[in-house]
């Protein structure tokens, strides 16, 4: 995919969740995932910092990406509804999210 952009955020694990984080995303709902794949995102890997439950997650995003298309998509709203247990979240159960700045990159 051409002309995309590197995109990082941050978001927070409840303690005591780590495995049952790792296996919600070992078995990501299929449905889910193509969804993430059509709407421009590639490359996606989330890392959990154990000592802290920041969970770091990185991602290359299609230029044209639209951000208003998945927080208000029915898979979206189901995976965060499912996801809320065991994250911290807004009201709406997306999950509370930092943007980060990239401040290096190396190909
Ligand atoms: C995360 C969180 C994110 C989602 C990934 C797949 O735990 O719910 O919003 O993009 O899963």
């Amino acid at each position: 995919m051409k002309n995309t952009i590197r995109n990082a955020f941050k978001m927070k694990l409840k303690k005591g969740f780590e495995t049952e984080y790792k296996k919600r995303h070992d078995e990501i709902w299929p449905e889910l995932e193509a969804l993430l794949s059509e709407t421009g995102i590639q490359d996606y890997s989330i890392f959990l910092d154990e000592e802290t439950l920041i969970l770091f997650a990185v991602q290359k995003i299609s230029a044209d990406f639209d951000s208003n298309l998945l927080p208000n998509h029915p898979i979206v709203k189901k995976w965060w509804a499912y996801m809320e247990d065991i994250m911290e979240t807004n009201p709406d159960n997306s999950p509370l999210s930092t943007s980060l700045k990239e401040v290096f990159h190396m190909d």
